[in-house]
């Protein structure tokens, strides 16, 4: 049975204006699971009419913070009891393994505890001028109405990266989440409205982005956007924001690379190798997309990645020992497609993988092979362009300049990662790769308490950690004089 689903705007859950829905699909076997409103500009404005109120007239913006501490627990505390009924919808919706929908909950909510924490902690600080009788600090204040355009391949994570700060912050948020997934966001919704936001603080709206996105992006009465999606779609918002100067935050894909040396934990570095790319079908924004491996070892971790990653257990997300789902939609498995076939024109070599999964009971899912490229060129497509999905290309390199050269030959800068029983080579070459996020023996793993995001054309500002809440904060100076007199300039 579908569901019909609502989206809240001004304290109220409404259809969209002109009635419109649109189905929601599991991507597992093509079936409808929902139907969502299909939002248009007349709901996007007056969620962004409603936000503006709650912030600027009924006195969120000036809300104490231990409430706005409470209210995060609150809603934090309604995550954990309903938590295994989001990890499956999650997967339902997106088709990723069960377990990474529920470390995702997981993760979530202690981001939510994060903040809650952050609410009162010092995030101004006081500095000396040159005049000894101004006394002077500095504070962090709200920046007012927050739109927030999301992406479907963690679409609770996302959401709550900018929920999370925004509302410690004081700010009042309208919200939309890829048009793919608003499942587990309309549940988020109905927890943040039962933690107790007063009418109009929490907003949702789902719906197109060219649309909705766009009338979030443009609109003068939206103070900050903050769009986590591709990088074209970001160039859209960055533009439509121009109008009113917003403050805006991208966080954008990648091209990231992860660096193998030869004296790296060999066992390690393979596993990572699949960790990075496979995790979440390889529709990770910071996915480890270009292998680059010292010559020495080459073949031997070639043929250890590709032996592993035909082990992968690819299925219905549902099932527990799964490990890799189907990709979102028809579309994108084309997309993800269309490159491998472009790959093995532009003459790489396909190690293992390569084509849709199409065995007995997954004929409508939409799975493609996890696929390993060798005999790759820096200058083919498949090494440059992002292509989200389960394709990983494998480069040899000698040396650490020729690594850090090739890691770096990208328009993007996400994350990174090497891999080396050596530290100091290990942390020299890291320093030198031009991207926001790296791990050195390791790869993947998010912190709440780290700044997340990318150098170049990976994105603007950083979520999580203290520059998650910073980013969602204007700064005011405040200069106190106490040696109250005339100045006499004009006399
Ligand atoms: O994402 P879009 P798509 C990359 C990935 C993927 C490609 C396209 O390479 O193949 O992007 O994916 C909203 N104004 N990433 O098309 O379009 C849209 O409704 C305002 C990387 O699914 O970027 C959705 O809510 N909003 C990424 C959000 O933007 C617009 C995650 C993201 O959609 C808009 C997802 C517009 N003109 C895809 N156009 C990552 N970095 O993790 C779209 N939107």
């Amino acid at each position: 049975m579908t569901t019909q689903e609502k989206m809240l705007i001004g304290g109220r859950w409404v259809d969209a204006a002109s009635g419109e829905t649109q189905a929601i699909i599991n991507p597992f076997d093509a079936s409808v699971i929902a139907q969502a409103a299909k939002a248009g500009a007349e709901d996007a404005n007056q969620a962004i009419a409603a936000a503006k109120r709650a912030f600027y007239e009924n006195g969120w913006g000036e809300t104490a913070a231990p409430e706005r501490a409470r209210l995060l627990n609150a809603f934090a505390g309604l995550m954990e009891k309903g938590a295994e009924e989001l990890a499956r919808l999650e997967t339902l919706n997106t088709g990723k393994a069960l377990i990474e929908s529920q470390c995702d909950v997981a993760d979530s909510i202690a981001c939510l505890h994060y903040y809650a924490g952050l609410v009162n902690k010092p995030l101004g600080h006081t500095y000396s001028v040159s005049d000894p009788a101004v006394c002077g600090f500095s504070v962090r204040e709200p920046v007012g109405v927050c739109g927030m355009i999301s992406a479907w391949n963690f679409p609770i994570s996302l959401a709550v990266w900018k929920i999370a700060p925004a509302l410690a912050a004081g700010n009042s948020i309208v919200f939309k989440p890829a048009e793919l997934t608003p499942l587990s966001a309309i549940r988020i919704f109905e927890m943040l409205e039962k933690a107790g936001y007063p009418v109009g603080v929490v907003n949702l709206v789902t719906g197109p982005g060219r649309v909705v996105g766009q009338t979030i992006a443009e609109s003068e009465d939206v103070d900050k956007v903050a769009f986590t999606g591709g990088i074209d779609a970001g160039r859209h918002v960055m533009r439509a924001a121009a109008g009113n100067m917003k403050n805006i935050s991208m966080e954008l894909g990648g091209k990231s690379p992860n660096i193998i040396f030869a004296d790296a934990d060999f066992d390690a570095a393979v596993d990572y190798g699949l960790f990075g790319i496979f995790y979440n079908q390889g529709e990770v924004c910071s996915a480890a997309s270009r292998l680059i491996v010292e010559n020495s070892i080459y073949d031997r971790y070639l043929e250890a990645l590709v032996a592993k990653t035909k082990k992968i257990k690819i299925g219905n997300g549902l099932d527990p020992d799964v490990r890799m789902g189907p990709l979102i939609s028809e579309e994108h498995m084309n997309n993800v497609l269309g490159y491998i076939e472009l790959g093995v024109r532009e003459g790489a070599t396909l190690a293992c993988g390569g084509k849709r999964v199409v065995k007995p009971g997954y004929e409508k899912g939409f799975f493609v092979e996890p696929t390993v490229f060798t005999d790759t060129r820096p200058d083919m497509r498949i090494v440059r362009e992002e292509i989200f999905g389960p394709v990983v290309t494998l480069q040899r390199f000698d040396g650490e300049e020729e690594a850090v050269r090739l890691a770096n030959d990208t328009s993007c800068g996400l994350a990174a990662g090497v891999f080396s029983s050596n530290i100091s080579k290990a942390i020299r070459v890291i320093r030198k790769v031009r991207a926001g996020i790296t791990w050195i023996n390791s790869y993947g793993p998010v912190y709440n308490e780290a700044p997340w995001g990318g150098y170049r054309q990976s994105g603007i500002g950083r979520e999580l950690g203290i520059s998650g809440i910073e980013d969602y904060t204007e700064v005011k100076q405040i200069n106190i004089n106490t040696n109250v007199a005339p100045t006499g300039w004009f006399d």
